[in-house]
């Protein structure tokens, strides 16, 4: 941050303090001029009278020898003692004061009669006194017993001496003051204008960065323009718990690489191809420990291999501690409004923190410089931000949290909330999919923790790092590889259907999840039921097919949602179901993207029915698998997604009437208005995919890289200074 205002007011003070200083030296120069002026005139004047009295005590003799003789010689005595061009004339007085002999000129001031009274004794008397051609000194001295002689001297060039010495001292005075004033100002200056040469650079690369942002759609090639162009092309190093590539070892003993189903790798996996690197992430395959190199690392993707996986293992402590414990048993419901109770445990607590620490040494290990971009992934590494800056100081960390983050009363029910929060305050930039999530952690952080919230940069301080919280609506690539594929919609719909064995005149809704409570899938089903019994028509002509991918199955909050799910399929299925007819049809099983895609196409609506959902990247999915622009998104208002993608029919799953009408509303909705909607929500993810996302991140981080690297250069020539 540059704050003009405080280099300012330094330049205020140092021009206060050079006044100051020069306002001294001004008058010290007048009292030492006073000093001098009257020690000089002591000094001069004491010499002038010693030579007089010397002069005069030498012709004394002469002087009396010659009184009472002849007045030339006299004359020639006292023109001997005038010949100092100083001495402005001689008189010979008689004892009765009236005048022997005198030089021409001699000043009638010092006259016999003016000084005869005064001379007295040996000594004599000395005086000086104002002439109007200036200062003089007046000499008497008395000469046996005839008279005295007077010899006054001209003391005006000490006076001229004494203003030309003045006029040195000032000009050296001024010389000093314009030195005094001038260097340190032509310092301030010189630092103050190799200041604003940084800012302006920074503003520049700034002003860059918006224009791009502003003019162009952000894509792959944008993103590696970006990263080389604003990171000058460093590693980054990608944290995630999940892998994007698994090995698995199936049944007849051959290996496949799996492609898991999950939103964070769905995003992030586009921007690793983009950008290389090392994702490091738990290597979970089964045959995964077969497929690494001596680093643990392997290349992906299959066949085009332009980053690396560096597999972390875990023991079934670990991975029970920490990742279906404390990660999905306690952080995941904590974090989702969606009626589990979470479970904190103190010995998965124990295993979560083991594991950050694991996670974040193979992140450093894998860092080339003591200054990497590390994007941490999601609520599995709350504490890996902290202990990656305790490694690496000036890492730039940018957290991405991929679910909610719950109210501060919520979160308060955690027993190491504290520790949470102080564990993401480690990051450089802590990223949220809404600003909403991102005002749930300020009050979260004001609440609990001392820290200071900067609310004008929506940053917090702790301790005197900086973290910037930031929302980053997530999305996915665009184009999507998967959508490409060559085949048509009609196409699709007509393998499907045949997969199904639907009449050709049946209408198909479309859901596709992990098998997880908050995806609303039970309240989707009954959605469905309920769709049937309002709506008689579409009983033996609907159908809808759920692709739902198993997951976190040792979780029994999750192996009842599937005995549940698996319930009311049959039950709706008895109610409406005929020969050759099912309405529910669900499809138990990890799907690969092409499939999912050929669903997507082939269905006249999707519903994604979330009871809360940080953004829900299956509504992006099914918006983009739609070229032909037709087909119906009915869309939960509790997902991220609903704040983008307002084309969609938005509903509240939990009210089962409201859902069931809006999918009759999707099932016979025309298709010109499918069309509009669908050619709105299609423009919003052109321009709002997965690459900006990245790109905007990425960008933040290196404007904060750029004005971290001008504060500590600038902070290391005020040490220097
Ligand atoms: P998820 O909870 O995993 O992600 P989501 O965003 O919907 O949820 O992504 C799921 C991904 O898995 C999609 O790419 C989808 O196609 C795929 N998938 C789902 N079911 C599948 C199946 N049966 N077979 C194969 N693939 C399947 C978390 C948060 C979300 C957030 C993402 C990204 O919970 O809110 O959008 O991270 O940040």
């Amino acid at each position: 941050m540059f704050k003009f205002s405080i280099h300012s007011s330094q330049m205020r003070r140092l021009a206060q303090f050079l006044l100051a200083l020069v306002l001294g030296l001004a008058l010290l120069t007048w009292a030492a001029s006073s000093v001098v002026r009257t020690t000089a005139q002591e000094w001069f004047e004491r010499d002038v009278n010693s030579r007089a009295r010397l002069a005069l005590a030498g012709a004394r003799p002469s002087l009396a020898a010659a009184w009472e003789g002849d007045a030339a010689a006299l004359r020639t005595h006292i023109a001997e003692l005038n010949r100092d061009e100083r001495v402005m004339g001689v008189a010979l007085c008689n004892a009765d004061f009236t005048v022997r002999a005198s030089t021409p000129g001699f000043p009638e001031a010092f006259g016999c009669w003016a000084v005869g009274s005064r001379v007295r004794g040996e000594e004599g008397w000395s005086s000086v006194a104002t002439l109007p051609t200036g200062r003089a000194s007046v000499n008497a001295v008395p000469v046996a017993e005839l008279g005295f002689a007077v010899l006054v001297q001209d003391l005006s060039y000490i006076e001229r001496r004494e203003s030309q010495a003045q006029t040195i001292l000032v000009v050296t005075f001024v010389l000093l003051a314009a030195l005094a004033l001038g260097v340190p100002m032509f310092v301030a200056q010189w630092v103050r204008s190799g200041r604003r040469a940084e800012i302006r650079k920074v503003r520049l690369e700034m002003e860059e960065q918006t224009e791009e942002s502003s003019s162009l759609q952000w894509n792959a090639e944008r993103l590696k323009r970006t990263l080389s162009r604003h990171l000058h092309g460093e590693k980054i190093v990608i944290l995630s718990n999940r892998e994007p590539y698994l090995h698995v070892r199936k049944a007849d003993g051959s290996i496949e690489v799996q492609h898991p189903a999950s939103g964070l790798v769905t995003a992030l996996e586009p921007v690793m191809r983009a950008c290389s690197g090392t994702w490091v992430a738990h290597g979970a395959g089964s045959a995964d420990r077969e497929t690494v190199d001596r680093f643990d690392g392997v290349r992906v993707p299959p066949g085009e291999e332009s980053y690396e996986i560096r597999r972390v293992w875990l023991t079934e402590e670990q991975e029970q501690g920490y990742y279906y414990g404390f990660s999905n048993e306690g952080l995941w419901p904590l974090c989702h409004v969606a009626h589990a109770r979470p479970q904190f445990r103190a010995e998965d607590w124990r295993q979560y923190r083991e594991v950050n620490q694991k996670f974040a040494d193979a992140v450093c290990d894998e860092a080339d410089s003591d200054d990497p971009v590390i994007l941490v992934q999601d609520y599995h590494f709350a504490l890996a931000p902290a202990m990656i800056r305790k490694r690496l100081p000036a890492a730039t960390v940018i957290v991405f949290w991929h679910i909610p983050w719950p109210n501060a009363e919520r979160l308060g029910i955690c027993p190491w909330r504290d520790e949470l929060l102080e564990g993401l305050l480690g990051s450089s930039i802590l990223g949220f999919h809404t600003q909403l999530h991102c005002n749930n952690f300020f009050e979260a952080v004001d609440r609990y923790l001392e820290t200071r919230i900067d609310r004008e940069h929506h940053a917090v301080v702790r301790q005197g790092h900086r973290t910037l919280i930031r929302p980053y609506p997530i999305s996915i690539e665009w184009p999507v590889r998967w959508a490409e594929t060559g085949e048509t919609a009609a196409e699709s719909r007509a393998r499907v259907f045949a997969d199904l064995g639907l009449r050709p005149d049946a209408l198909l809704g479309v859901g596709v999840d992990r098998l997880d409570y908050t995806k609303g899938i039970e309240e989707r089903l009954e959605a469905v039921e309920a769709l049937l019994e309002r709506y008689p028509e579409y009983r033996g002509r609907f159908t809808f097919v759920q692709l739902a991918a198993p997951s976190r199955t040792k979780i029994e909050r999750y192996r009842l949602l599937n005995e549940s799910v698996e319930q009311l399929t049959e039950r709706i299925n008895a109610r409406f179901g005929r020969e050759g007819y099912a309405p529910i049809r669900l499809l138990r099983a990890h799907h690969e993207p092409p499939d999912v895609f050929r669903y997507f196409r082939a269905a006249d609506l999707c519903y994604v029915s979330s009871l809360h959902d940080g953004m829900n990247l299956v509504a992006k999915e099914f918006v983009a698998a739609r070229g032909d622009l037709k087909g119906v998104l009915v869309l939960s208002e509790f997902t991220g997604a609903a704040r983008e993608l307002t084309e969609a029919l938005i509903v509240n799953p939990y009210d089962l009437e409201a859902a069931s009408e809006a999918m009759m509303m999707a099932l016979r909705m025309p298709v010109e208005e499918q069309r509009d909607r669908m050619r709105s929500m299609r423009a919003v993810i052109t321009q709002f995919n997965v690459y900006r996302w990245a790109g905007k991140m990425l960008e933040d981080a290196a404007r904060l890289r750029s004005q971290e690297r001008v504060a500590s250069r600038m902070s290391a020539r005020s040490l220097v200074g």
